[in-house]
Formats: C-alpha cells, sequence, structure tokens
C-alpha cells in the first residue's frame, strides 16, 4: 500500500467530476461575469444552475442570500465583523455566545473583537463533548445578546451540536445565530430552514470541491454590513471577481455530497467502526465522544503514553496521513483544546490522534491503517517514558 489519506477534516480530494466540470472555465468560458459581452455572458448559465445546486444542497429559500466567498475562514470572520457594525458597534447588545471549541476561525475574530470591547461568552463543552441548549439559554438574555455562534459539527471530534435546539430558542428570543457548518456538510443533511439559522458558513474543500472557495449563507432580513468593499458583485454584499471555476465546482461537489449521503451514514460509517473497533481492542486506548453523536467520518482516539505527534510521524513513515487535530493548530504545542474543554486534559494531554475518512476511503485501506496502528503503538509505548 503505498499511501492512505486519513485526514479528510483538513481537506479532501476533488471529485474527479467537480474537476471535469471546472475544466472549461478556465481556457474555453473565461470571462469574467460582469462584462456586457458574450465571454462575459455565457458564464451566467453555469453560475444559475451552480447557485441553484446550493441552495438546494443546504435548502436555502429563494430569497436568502448565499455569498460566494474564498473559504470557510472569510464567510465567518464576515459574519462577526458584520454584527459588530450593524448591531454592537453602537452599544446595542454587546454580547456574543460560542463555545470553547469552535475553530480559529471563530475563536480568533471573536478574540479580536473582544479587544475592541465585545463581551464573548466561550461556552464550555459538557461530559458529552458538546453545549446543550440550556447552557446557551443560561446566557442568552435577549437585551445584551447580539449573536450566538455555535458550530454544526466540532472538527476534531466529530460531534454533532443541537443545533436545531439552539435555532429554536434564538429564534424565540429574537436573537441572531450563525453555525459553522464546515464539518457538517457531505456527512450530515444541512438544512438552514429546519435550524432556523441566520448565518451558515462553509467550504467546498472539505465536501470533494475545490481550495480557494466557500459560502456564507444569509437568510433573508438578516443585517449583513459587507466585509470585503470594492465593486457591485453580489448586490454590493461581496466585492470583488467571483471564482467562477471554484464557483461551478463548489455547485457540483454540494450535490455529489448530498446525493452521497445515504454512502457515508452506511459504508463510511462502517469503515469508521471497524477502525474504531480495531483501536478500542488496542489496550488503554480511548476514543472520545459517543459514536451515535458523531458524523460518520470521524475519530478522535487517544493511545495512553504516546504523545499525538510522535504517533503522526510514526504513521506518516508507514504512508498513513493521520492529524493531531486541527491542522490550522498543528504548529501548536498547546494541549488539544478539546480535552481542556472537556476536562479530561490532564489525563489526555498531547495524546490526541484524529482519524477523518471520506468517501474515497477503501477497507483495503482502513485493513492496512489497523495493522500499521498495532504495530505503532507497540513500538512506541516501549520507549514512552509515561507508559
Ligand atoms: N471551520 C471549521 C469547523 C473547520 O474545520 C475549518 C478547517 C475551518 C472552519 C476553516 O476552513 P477554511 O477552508 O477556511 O480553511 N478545519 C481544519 C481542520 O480541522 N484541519 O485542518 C483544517
Amino acid at each position: 500500500m503505498e499511501r492512505v489519506y486519513l485526514d479528510n477534516n483538513a481537506t479532501t480530494i476533488v471529485d474527479p467530476l467537480v474537476k471535469e466540470a471546472m475544466e472549461p472555465f478556465y481556457c474555453q468560458i473565461y470571462g469574467n461575469p460582469n462584462s456586457l459581452h458574450s465571454f462575459g455572458t455565457e458564464t451566467h448559465p453555469y453560475l444559475r444552475l451552480a447557485t441553484d445546486r446550493i441552495y438546494a444542497g443546504i435548502k436555502a429559500n429563494d430569497e436568502d442570500d448565499v455569498l460566494i466567498t474564498s473559504c470557510a475562514t472569510e464567510s465567518n470572520n464576515a459574519v462577526f465583523m458584520s454584527v459588530y457594525y450593524s448591531i454592537i458597534k453602537d452599544r446595542r447588545k454587546n454580547r456574543i455566545i460560542t463555545t470553547q471549541v469552535e475553530h480559529p476561525s471563530v475563536t480568533n475574530p471573536l478574540k479580536f473583537l473582544e479587544k475592541l470591547g465585545v463581551e464573548v461568552v466561550y461556552l464550555p463543552v459538557n461530559s458529552d463533548g458538546i453545549v446543550t441548549k440550556e447552557m446557551v439559554k443560561e446566557y442568552l438574555d435577549p437585551d445584551k445578546t447580539a449573536l450566538v455562534s455555535i458550530m454544526w459539527v466540532n472538527n476534531e471530534t466529530g460531534l454533532i451540536f443541537p443545533v436545531r435546539e439552539i435555532g429554536i430558542l434564538c429564534k424565540e428570543k429574537d436573537v441572531l445565530f450563525h453555525s459553522d457548518a464546515t464539518q457538517a456538510i457531505g456527512k450530515i443533511p444541512v438544512n438552514v430552514d429546519e435550524t432556523f439559522v441566520d448565518y451558515l458558513s462553509f467550504s467546498a474543500h472539505k465536501f470533494h470541491g475545490p481550495k480557494g472557495v466557500g459560502g456564507l449563507y444569509i437568510r433573508k432580513g438578516t443585517p449583513f454590513v459587507p466585509f470585503f468593499h470594492g465593486g457591485e458583485q453580489m448586490g454590493g454584499k461581496r466585492a470583488g471577481t467571483i471564482n467562477v471555476p471554484g464557483f461551478v465546482g463548489m455547485g457540483v461537489a454540494m450535490e455529489l455530497a448530498v446525493n452521497n449521503l445515504e454512502y457515508e451514514k452506511t459504508k463510511v460509517a462502517k469503515l469508521r467502526d471497524k477502525l474504531e473497533d480495531a483501536i478500542l481492542s488496542i489496550k488503554d486506548t480511548r476514543v472520545i465522544g459517543k459514536r451515535e453523536l458523531r458524523v460518520p467520518n470521524t475519530i478522535l482516539a487517544s493511545f495512553r503514553g504516546i504523545e499525538g505527534e510522535a504517533m503522526i510521524w510514526d504513521l506518516n513513515k508507514n504512508g498513513i496521513a493521520a492529524s493531531t487535530g486541527s491542522a490550522c493548530s498543528s504548529e501548536s504545542l498547546e494541549p488539544n483544546p478539546v480535552f481542556v474543554a472537556m476536562d479530561i486534559e490532564r489525563e489526555l494531554a498531547h495524546t490526541g490522534v484524529r482519524f477523518s475518512l471520506s468517501r474515497y476511503t477503501t477497507e483495503e485501506e482502513i485493513d492496512y491503517t489497523i495493522k500499521v496502528l498495532r504495530e505503532s503503538v507497540e513500538r512506541l509505548r516501549s520507549i514512552s517514558s509515561t507508559y
């Protein structure tokens, strides 16, 4: 076996159908969609089709907006800056409620807003690794709260947050609700209507689309102050020439993601379970989060006495790509923030290893990974000073 890719929460392979659909938009249909000549206008039907596919994928209504952005990081930043300028700045409401386990593209813009005087409540997760409606409710004073921002699925554990319940609560209290759905799309159904989200962020490369393109859903009537100022693209809500091949690719990727949800739920889950059962059969190992509360593709495991980094290097030597958590924080030597938030940090510090599968993962790859993993754990524990 040459190499096995089990880091699909960091990014995914582009589906060949997506690549094929994008191809003509580099050298044949390359006009600027805002140009009046035929080179520009001939892109329009393709952009409409991509729009339809994206709206259908998240069940957005025609009157809602979906801005095409460069990635989920941009979408998240755009939401926070918008809420700051439209609601917080004049001190009408000054609080944002979020969790301690969001991706840095949520936590870091919020830390920036804290420096500007915004009160940010970082809810810890409970022993299941999630936040509940009740936990949000405790801080949800509608006179003070401008926004609730809770991720749909955690990128490290794969745990699914109760976004529908939280969405209903926010609607009852008339507080805006944002969800970062970057790790949800393509893994579980995402329906903006049923969950009452006002803003939703996502990134195409997490569901077999291209890198450098993402989306921001904005419910009709929700305040929005543009983050990018410039031309009149997207009704003035996000200036800059659109990434046409990326947008087309994201449309196809979204449609394929939705069509493959059943496959995720059955086949991907089966392979994940096989790997997870094998991990748990090794002495002194643990998997974070109940299986039934997680998306079908993710395992965050802890191997007692083995540093996550050491395990990643050992696996990598054998051609297996896993992760210590988020690639975005893999330079950091801080303990895994999810372990800290779940209050299991002392026991598990630095031992997290994330395996994330996709619809491209094969049974042979999982069998090979299990074999390498068993040998690796034995080898690393034999030289470990803490085991
Ligand atoms: N939100 C979540 C929940 C994510 O998991 C990521 C990327 C992002 C936002 C940012 O996406 P981007 O396309 O803007 O970069 N998460 C990870 C990860 O878990 N490992 O590498 C990247």
